[in-house]
């Protein structure tokens, strides 16, 4: 490896021994650019990956709330401002139990290279909470979010750093965060928070964005590697949440037939295709479990999930394999079983759902992949569109908008594409992502000075 690449890595990792997540997220980024740093020794004086790898800032806050019986609870919450080089720090937020330092950090980093992607004016950051909104009433999620924002507003802002949503924090929650924000600044600030439902700032698609934008994405990879289509695919979608349910709806009308969903909990299997509207209604209606589908569908087959390193889902034959719940949920044993099932493309809905290992397998067995950083992008690509009718006080259509996330995925298809051919490893869309985005980020520092 190359010798600066070397260093920074082990320096990194030095400074950062209990943060594997992190660790990880930036191993990918370094490794597969490597031929961008031999092309240009003077980066290491210049400590270009010094500074990427370097949040501009982190917070961390204490969240206290009361739960309904009267008790005192107390969440960590974090804002990890990573970079404001091309636009005010953006990326969303996450309640989950599992919320650590380490999480938060490989979640801005890989922000910093979407958003790069995107081509629009967005830095990276990311942020959230151990909070679980699990079993939560709505009028506790509600002081939960009162009390979060009622120290994030100091750090936040439409030309500071733009929070939306991630696995936790829907439109209920950016609803609560928002109204608290405004009350807190008393001015309508529109463009602070994206993913606000229609009606008093959000834009529409916004909802569908990163589903619809990931298999616009597929659809360009498709067609680019022997003109092939979703038309009559057999697809698998791990997740049920936003991600993989409007995944599931862009996929079905481009005539796929998706089998199965999931959740943290197990998976359905329905032979005769997913019944979406189903799912919405478990999922976005009730905030019930994927196994509720068997209520609907007594047919279908529900599988537990007894280890989270062999994943039902992953089992069930599938032509295209799209894992939309978390990190690390599509391991090197299920990368197996899915090649073994003659998969023939992986497309990353969720943040670095697939193992390192698992990456390298598809890979080597001639699967497509489509790397999270470029195929999630549709999300926060539309947030800044949301961005930009709030600073205009003006609302686009749906069909405007979603035409502008369709352009947006089929550029990002293609810088990917056209870096990996720039570099000699053409269809290797994860390095052809990594560097297409180092381009513009280093370019950008180059040209702001050391700050
Ligand atoms: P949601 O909270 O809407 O849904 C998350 C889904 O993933 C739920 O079905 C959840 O199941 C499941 N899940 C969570 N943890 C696990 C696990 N350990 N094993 C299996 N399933 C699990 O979140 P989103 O759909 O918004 O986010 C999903 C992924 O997509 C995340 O990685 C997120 O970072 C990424 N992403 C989201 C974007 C957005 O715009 N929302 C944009 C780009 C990326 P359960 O109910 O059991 O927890
Ligand atoms: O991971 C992501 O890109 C998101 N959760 C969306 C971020 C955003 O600002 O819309």
């Amino acid at each position: 490896m190359n010798k600066y690449l070397e260093k920074v890595l082990a320096k990194v990792e030095a400074k950062n021994p209990n943060e594997p997540e992190y660790l990880q997220a930036v191993k990918e980024v370094l490794s597969s650019i490597e031929p961008v740093i031999d092309a240009n020794p003077d980066f290491e004086k210049l400590a270009i990956l010094e500074r990427i790898v370097e949040p501009e800032r982190i917070i961390t806050f204490r969240v206290p709330w009361v739960d309904d019986n009267g008790q005192v609870q107390v969440n960590r919450g974090f804002r990890v401002q990573y970079s404001s080089l091309i636009g005010p720090y953006k990326g969303g937020l996450r309640f989950h139990p599992s919320v650590n330092q380490s999480i938060m950090k490989f979640l801005g980093f890989e922000q910093i290279f979407k958003n790069a992607l995107s081509g629009l004016p967005i830095g990276g950051g990311k942020g959230g909470s151990d909070f679980d909104p699990k079993g939560k009433s709505d009028a506790e999620v509600m002081r939960f979010c009162q009390s979060f924002m009622t120290e994030l507003y100091r750090h936040i802002g439409q030309d500071v750093d733009v929070p939306a949503g991630d696995i936790g924090v829907g439109g209920r929650e950016i609803g609560f965060l928002f109204g608290q924000y405004k009350r807190i600044r008393n001015g309508y600030e529109g463009g602070v928070l994206t993913g606000k439902a229609v009606g008093y700032g959000g834009s529409l698609a916004r909802t569908q964005a990163t589903g619809y934008g990931l298999i616009y994405y597929m659809r360009e990879m498709l067609k680019a590697n022997g003109g092939q289509t979703f038309e009559g695919k057999t697809v698998t979608i791990s997740g049920s949440g936003n991600v993989a349910i409007y995944a599931c709806e862009k996929a079905q009308e481009y005539g796929a037939k998706v089998v199965a969903m999931s959740d943290s909990n197990g998976c359905i299997y329905d032979k005769n295709g997913i019944d979406l509207a189903a799912i919405k209604e478990i999922k976005e209606v009730k905030r019930g479990r994927v196994k509720d589908y068997l209520n609907y569908h007594a047919d279908a087959k529900y599988m537990e999930t007894a280890d989270r390193n062999d994943a039902p889902i992953w089992t069930i034959k599938s032509d295209i394999a799209l894992p939309c719940a978390t990190q690390n949920e599509l391991s090197l044993t299920s990368a197996k079983k899915l090649v073994a099932n003659g998969v023939i493309a992986v497309g990353e809905g969720a943040n670095m759902p697939s193992t390192e290992e698992a990456i390298e397998y598809l890979q080597e067995n001639k699967v497509l992949f489509a790397p999270a950083k470029a195929a999630n992008a549709g999300g926060v690509s539309t947030s800044a569109i949301e961005m930009s009718q709030n600073s205009m006080r003006y609302y686009y259509t749906f069909e405007e908008v979603d035409k502008r996330l369709d352009a947006i995925m089929t550029n990002i298809f293609k810088a990917c594409d056209e870096a990996s051919k720039q570099y000699g490893m053409e269809g290797n869309y994860v390095a052809g992502a990594n560097i297409a985005a180092f381009q513009t980020i280093s370019k950008a520092m180059l040209a702001q000075g050391v700050v």
